[in-house]
């Protein structure tokens, strides 16, 4: 009997061509009357391809009381509700590990763009303004500077490797210490008031929701910057705003927005800030090994009711 799948999106042309050369495949971002086709095939479903920004809705869940298996696109996991999903005997994976590098090499390349101001040199050359004005305001070193990273896990650890031999001191925070050689901060806001740099590469979810607020900012202080490749809720991003409206802090290199894609236009006003469009690990190269790592998890269940990258 071949299993029926129910894919949430499209992950990758070649990855959900594979997933319908072997499975019988229902493209759910396709359907018109989800709830009729919900209605005829939902009982027939056994597993769902998703991703880290569709998530898995538990209503959606409710509607598949056959399901035995989600694979998702993506290392994040806070759109699928964990205990919703143990209290069905649900199993979870994602794609950890194969994107680590590209999401620490952006949170470095958006570190260095946000201290030396890269979009506006880009403009200042661009524009004709370096022929009218002169040269551009002085920027920034990292060097010597204090990196704070909060959340060190697999892509945190991989941004303090990259920046150390830029000559920064690492410190971080996160729900406990690790055997590293960095400074743990008991309290976010220690960190912040240690760093120059604070860098956000924890999860997303209830628990670090709105966690950059006021105070943190504050205590980052007028020449401390913030770069975000966690998740927009991470950060109140209101606070966010009003704390460069103000100069509370000096800038801001962001991949991830509170709603995305539509990135607050005050935001984008300001030119202290750069923009990236939720794209730290979009690479050729990165998403066809996460398409086919999604691809592979949903084979080994099938095959040997294993997962390969589980979360549970
Ligand atoms: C997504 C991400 O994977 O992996 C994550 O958690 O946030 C992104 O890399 C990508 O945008 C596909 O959803």
């Amino acid at each position: 009997m071949t299993r029926s799948v129910l894919a949430l999106l499209d992950v990758r042309p070649a990855h959900t061509a594979m997933i319908a050369e072997r499975y019988d495949v229902h493209r759910f971002d396709q359907i018109e009357d989800k709830s009729a086709f919900l209605d005829e095939t939902g009982s027939k479903i056994t597993a769902v391809v998703t991703s880290a920004r569709v998530g898995m809705p538990v209503d959606l869940m409710d509607r598949l009381p056959n399901l035995e298996v989600i694979t998702s696109f993506g290392v994040g996991y806070d759109l699928i509700d964990l205990e919703a999903c143990r209290k069905r005997g649900v199993r979870v994976s994602t794609t950890p590990d194969i994107l680590t590098d590209d999401v620490a090499d952006t949170a470095i390349m958006l570190m260095h763009a946000t201290m030396r101001q890269l979009i506006v040199g880009d403009d200042w050359a661009r524009s004709g303004k370096w022929v009218k004005n002169g040269p551009m305001t002085l920027t920034r070193s990292i060097r010597d500077k204090k990196l704070g990273i909060v959340g060190l896990g697999r892509i945190g650890q991989a941004i303090a490797s990259r920046a150390i031999p830029s000559g920064v001191e690492v410190g971080y925070f996160g729900r406990s210490p690790k055997a590293v050689d960095y400074t743990f901060f008991e309290s976010l806001s220690a960190l912040a008031d240690w760093a120059d740099i604070l860098m956000l590469s924890c999860p997303g979810g209830d628990a670090t929701k709105g966690i950059i607020d006021t105070q943190v900012l504050s205590a980052l202080g007028s020449s401390g910057v913030l770069i975000n490749i966690a998740r927009g809720s991470v950060v109140d991003e209101a606070a966010l705003i009003a704390a460069l409206k103000g100069k509370v802090i000096a800038g801001a290199g962001l991949d991830v927005f509170d709603n995305e894609p539509n990135v607050d236009r005050t935001l984008a006003g300001f030119d202290n800030v750069v923009l990236y469009p939720h794209a730290a690990s979009g690479t050729v190269e990165t998403r066809d090994a996460m398409g086919q790592l999604v691809v592979d998890n949903l084979n080994a269940w099938d095959e040997r009711g294993a997962l390969i990258t589980p979360i549970i």
